[in-house]
């Protein structure tokens, strides 16, 4: 990369994204996709911003206890217009306990999916193989995660959405921790009822095959941008499902075969 090529984002065009991003995830303010000012901006620079965010949370106090995979699954492809999957960082301060009452009053345009999440007993760096992935967890469990784009619409491109850190907003881990070879992950079922109704059904190999390929596919994008998944991670492996739009006073169920079920209600 040259350094006098304009097309280029410097650093502080980088971190101006960043706080830009930052400030819209803060106060619950839509803005529009990053494209539409640099209309020339790589996955690389849109990860460049994310990890610029990344390094400002963490100066504010936040932890990075994992990552996630999004754009995943065939029936969020379709959804969102993306077909390109990403990752996202998670933090301590975007859990939400299950079972229990969450906010949504501070996000823009919730939306909740179902996810398959993985925990890591090693370290997993480099290019890895879904089996590797398999070999180094301890033990799968259901999540929720609740999405908000920051984008006016929920209407991204790759770029906008990567640079946004994948929607990600508040997660809920929950149901049954079961090793990851105790189940098929492949066939396990999901059902997401939302206000008692059937909203998504879906399997886990909707999720690029099987899950444990997501974080394989993380674990190579955290390794372009040079990191590594360490020991103790919480990953998750993207919606097996499209997501579902979520406001005050709804609830969701998960429901996943053989693993429990998650339920939350929003206010
Ligand atoms: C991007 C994030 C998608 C998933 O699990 O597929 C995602 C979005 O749809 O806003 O988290």
């Amino acid at each position: 990369m040259s350094l006098d090529n304009p097309k280029t984002l410097n650093d502080e065009a980088i971190i101006r994204l960043a706080e830009r991003v930052e400030t819209a995830q803060r106060y619950a303010t839509p803005i529009h996709k990053l494209t539409q000012d640099y209309p020339d901006m790589t996955l690389s620079e849109a990860y460049r911003v994310q990890t610029a965010l990344r390094r400002s949370y963490e100066a504010r106090g936040q932890r990075v206890i994992g990552w996630k995979a999004g754009l995943t699954s065939k029936p969020k492809m379709a959804q969102m217009g993306v077909s390109t999957p990403g990752v996202g960082f998670l933090t301590d301060a975007m859990e939400r306990p299950a079972n229990r009452k969450i906010t949504v009053s501070d996000l823009i345009h919730p939306r909740v999916e179902a996810e398959i999440a993985f925990v890591t007993k090693s370290e997993l760096s480099g290019k890895v193989t879904a089996e590797q992935v398999m070999a180094a967890t301890d033990y799968v469990q259901p999540a929720l995660e609740v999405i908000d784009s920051r984008f006016s619409g929920f209407k991204f491109d790759l770029e906008s959405v990567i640079a946004d850190n994948s929607s990600s907003a508040r997660y809920v881990p929950g149901g049954r921790m079961i090793r990851p070879d105790a189940l098929d992950l492949r066939t396990v079922g999901v059902v997401l009822e939302h206000n008692g109704e059937i909203a998504q059904i879906g399997a886990g190999a909707e999720v690029l095959g099987h899950p444990a390929e997501a974080i394989a596919m993380l674990v190579g994008v955290l390794d372009d941008m040079g990191e590594v998944l360490p020991a103790g991670s919480f990953v998750m492996a993207g919606a097996i499902t499209a997501a579902v739009a979520v406001k005050p006073g709804d609830t969701i169920t998960a429901r996943f075969y053989e693993m429990g079920s998650i339920t939350v209600t929003f206010t």
